[in-house]
């Protein structure tokens, strides 16, 4: 579970944009010739090697452009013997970046950790307007409901207009469903709710303030992983 979350008196979760927390530290995030590394330490630097495991991995790697563009959702490999986590990798654009660890230290409860890492080149960039239908790798993806503090999200996958029946269990459930807060990056993990996919996958959302948020939702047929982006607007608590 993601429990990098602390409550505010209101009880809305905030997320850390932080590169330390809970006693660990995001070690510098190296990310040329061909592969991302970077390493987990514990506050006074010494690599973190023993994790424990959330969503059957035991670490998260969430990559993705400061304006919201190349959202990318990866696991790489651990080596126990330096904690140095190694993934193959290539940019495919210039920019400012953030990096996400999502991970759940050996005993503990989850950590959520960030860094910045600049890749240079000419920077397009991006502007999103809200949206809540995505055409990706020819599935088309939409998010009904309204995104707020306690609502529920209903993600629906379709191909050529008819459901996807062989939506298959990714990461422990239908789908995976990450929202970042546009201008911070606040990091929000979306649960799905138990159910099944034929209904639509289910989510309980928890933005912590009104404002615009990116969404990326993860889901996977016949053994390959597709990420559906959308934006939306989260509205204010009705009073
Ligand atoms: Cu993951």
């Amino acid at each position: 579970m993601v429990s990098d979350i602390t409550s505010t008196p209101k009880g809305i979760p905030m997320t850390s944009t932080a590169l330390s927390s809970d006693g660990f530290q995001l070690g510098a995030v190296h990310a040329t010739d061909g592969e991302l590394s970077f390493t987990i330490t514990t506050a006074d630097g010494h690599p973190v090697t023993r994790f424990g495991e959330a969503h059957g991995k035991q670490l998260h790697l969430i990559v993705v452009r400061s304006d919201g563009a190349y959202f990318r959702h990866r696991h790489p490999v651990l080596d126990p013997a330096t904690g140095v986590w190694t993934i193959p990798w290539t940019w495919e654009a210039a920019g400012s970046y953030r990096v996400f660890t999502d991970f759940t230290p050996d005993g503990g409860p989850g950590v959520t950790l960030s860094r910045t890492v600049e890749v240079p080149g000419e920077y397009r960039p991006w502007d999103p307007l809200p949206h809540a239908r995505s055409e990706t790798d020819g599935y088309t993806v939409t998010l009904e409901g309204a995104l707020g503090n306690g609502t529920i999200l209903t993600a629906r996958v379709t191909r050529n207009g008819q459901p996807v029946p062989a939506l298959e269990r990714y990461l422990g459930s239908y789908g995976h469903l990450v929202a970042l807060r546009q201008g911070d990056l606040a990091y929000l993990h979306i649960h799905a709710l138990e159910g099944e996919p034929a209904d639509g996958i289910r989510f309980h959302a928890e933005a912590p303030t009104a404002g615009r948020y990116l969404l990326y939702l993860d889901f996977q047929v016949d053994g390959v992983a597709h990420t559906a982006g959308f934006v939306l607007d989260a509205e204010s608590e009705k009073r």
